[in-house]
């Protein structure tokens, strides 16, 4: 099987290439990334000799190149996007081009191919947010997306489903929960505490702490996505989650008591617009169909993460002095 991986230099792309190769070594990747501000090769090197993997860097909005990669593939699994809320808020240009614009590039190159099997992996962000009693989302939950890069997905989401119907494009989408592991790029919450910890540097938690995710360890994304692919059946969305409720408040406690420092290394700072209150999935469709579940618990994947990014300084401090550095000022003023 030959896959077009886009996004795959990302945090979740590259943790996807290095799963199917490990697990398929007779798969072929194709790997298109754009290498953004998210996009890193390093995230890839063991994989530089590997006559299975082949990179390629370039533009999923760009017709011409997608519609050559895409004859060659047996099917796209797509994850690049834009993906941090906080700069679509400071800028969504960006989110529209390559979320909903690039999303469509690709769509049209696997229609105009004969029809290629399409998976778009997608997020939990898409249904709005939650009320603490609410039930979860799951995949009837209607769709209220409410930041810019939200709204992107949304339309992403919709446009691919708009391919199977009109046009039987044989899709199928995933909508996950926040994930977390190796490679997170750091200006999202874990990365970002775990290593301004490391660098003896305060954590901004948002407004009052409260805000509720639903955290799920990367390697049971790519898992799921496996799963889908192989066996999802076409036209059909599944949630994906962690069964890993927390509100941030708890989740920076725990990373301060596992890195031995204490709460005066908290700094409360102003809310982000819009802050969704909860997000939280029930993943009962992918379980009874397809048998998944995650399987690494909260307290381990947090376990394997902090040690991740304790042993691998040289690649946060390289992204954190780099252009990041003027993002963190716009973002938090210092
Ligand atoms: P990321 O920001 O770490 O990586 C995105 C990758 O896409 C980067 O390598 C970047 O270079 C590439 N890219 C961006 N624009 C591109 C373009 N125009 N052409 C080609 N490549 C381009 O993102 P992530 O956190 O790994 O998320 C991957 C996907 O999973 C996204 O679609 C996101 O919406 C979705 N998702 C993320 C989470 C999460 O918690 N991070 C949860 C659910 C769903
Ligand atoms: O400095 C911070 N302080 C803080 O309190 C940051 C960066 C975040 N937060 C809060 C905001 C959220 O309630 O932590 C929570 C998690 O924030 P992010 O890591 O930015 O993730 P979130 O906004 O929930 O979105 C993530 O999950 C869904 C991914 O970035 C998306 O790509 C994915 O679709």
């Amino acid at each position: 099987m030959k896959l077009l991986v886009t996004g795959g230099a990302g945090f979740i792309g590259s943790n996807f290439v290095h799963y199917i190769l490990k697990k398929y070594p007779d798969y072929q990747v194709v790997n298109l990334d754009l290498l953004t501000y998210a996009g890193n090769l390093e995230n890839l090197k063991e994989l530089e000799n590997n006559p299975n993997y082949k990179f390629v860097k370039g533009d999923i909005a760009d017709f011409e190149l997608v519609n050559n990669l895409v004859k060659d593939c047996d099917i796209i699994v797509h994850f690049a996007a834009e993906s941090h809320v906080d700069r679509s808020i400071l800028d969504s240009e960006e989110f529209i081009r390559t979320n909903v614009i690039g999303t469509h590039t690709l769509l049209e190159a696997a229609k105009n191919n004969g029809n290629k099997r399409f998976h778009h992996v997608s997020t939990d962000e898409v249904f709005g947010a939650l009320k603490m009693d609410d039930p979860k989302f799951n995949e009837k939950t209607p769709y209220d997306p409410r930041s810019p890069y939200s709204a992107s997905k949304a339309s992403s989401d919709h446009l691919v489903r708009a391919y199977f119907h009109t046009y039987n494009l044989p899709i199928t989408i995933s909508n996950c929960s926040n994930n977390y592991g190796p490679y997170m790029f750091p200006e999202k919450l874990f990365p970002l505490f775990i290593t301004n910890l490391i660098e003896d540097k305060k954590v901004p938690l948002y407004g009052d702490g409260m805000n509720v995710r639903d955290w799920l360890y990367v390697e049971d994304h790519c898992v799921a996505i496996d799963a889908i692919i192989h066996k999802g059946r076409i036209g059909e969305t599944y949630c994906v989650g962690g069964d890993a409720e927390k509100n941030n408040k708890e989740i920076t406690y725990k990373i301060l008591e596992l890195m031995g420092k204490g709460e005066d290394m908290i700094e409360f700072v102003k809310d982000r617009p819009g802050h969704d209150r909860r997000y939280a999935i029930d993943f009962s469709k992918i379980k009874n169909e397809l048998g998944w579940e995650p399987s690494v618990s909260f307290e381990e994947g947090l376990q394997k993460t902090i040690e991740w990014y304790k042993n691998n300084e040289a690649w946060w401090k390289d992204i954190k002095s780099g252009e990041y550095a003027k993002y963190y000022e716009k973002q938090y003023g210092k």
